[in-house]
């Protein structure tokens, strides 16, 4: 308990989680439902599994003059401690992949956007839009962040969660992200959106979401790819879709000469 209060009392100025969000996604709340259900199905097992174990220990101590079996094999409990345990899998499967299967559909999106991985920070290029952009860690956080920098962090608004450029979304939307990188192996990943994907040199992954709600959802890379691994934020501004064409329209204006590099 001494322990926990220190962790808790540590981290009290940070929202403190433990579970992972539910998120904004249909598939990112099957996902969040998904392993709900397997957790709870292991709570189950422990406490059956032990509650026997330690019955047993303590039913059938030696002071109480309990003698050993001396038995080796039955048949009737390996069937049934093999069955179980299938039954239980099956039970988890069947749903599990029902859920990858649609993960894995990123079929006729509305939005299909590039995403590419740099030592460090991140490149978007929207495919149909030609629109295409750095998202790099924002000013307050990059100015707080060395040591000597006389900045308390604490009163940098989202300090390391923050970018330049943000990835624009409409709501509602199919978005189809296609993920590589220019250097080393990085990972997109957005818990509220359920993707955590690798990025990696030479080969394109592939992963979609539909955000159901308006909002401002920030991720982090979550591969070790180098010193400034830390400093590679990710925030993803989901808006109505009008809000969205207002912004295609004034990011193509700029003619940013980037928006072909890539
Ligand atoms: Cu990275």
């Amino acid at each position: 308990m001494g322990l926990f209060g220190l962790l808790v009392a540590s981290t009290a100025s940070a929202a403190w989680e433990v579970n992972m969000p539910r998120g904004v996604t249909e598939l990112s709340a099957e996902t969040y439902d998904l392993h709900m259900m397997v957790f709870w199905w292991c709570v189950g097992i422990g406490i059956v599994v032990f509650g026997v174990m330690i019955f047993s220990l303590f039913k059938h101590r030696k002071s109480k003059g309990a003698k050993a079996a001396t038995f080796s094999h039955s048949t009737t409990a390996e069937v049934i401690w093999t069955a179980i345990p299938v039954v239980i899998l099956l039970l988890m499967a069947v749903p599990a992949a029902e859920t990858m299967v649609k993960l894995e559909d990123s079929r006729d999106p509305d939005v299909s956007i590039v995403i590419t991985g740099y030592q460090w920070k991140w490149h978007y290029r929207y495919q149909d839009e030609g629109i295409g952009f750095y998202s790099s860690l924002a000013r307050p956080s990059l100015e707080a962040r060395p040591k000597e920098s006389g900045i308390d962090v604490n009163t940098v608004e989202n300090y390391l969660l923050e970018v330049d450029n943000r990835l624009v979304v409409p709501v509602g939307a199919k978005v189809r992200l296609l993920m590589t990188s220019n250097d080393v192996v990085h990972s997109w990943w957005v818990p509220d959106l359920a993707i955590k994907k690798d990025a990696v040199p030479g080969i394109v992954n592939e992963s979609w979401f539909r955000a159901d709600e308006v909002g401002t959802y920030r991720g982090q890379c979550a591969e070790l790819c180098g010193k400034d691994h830390g400093y590679m934020p990710i925030v993803v501004e989901v808006v109505e879709p009008e809000a969205y064409q207002a912004w295609v329209d004034s990011r193509s204006e700029e003619a940013n000469p980037l928006a072909s590099a890539q």
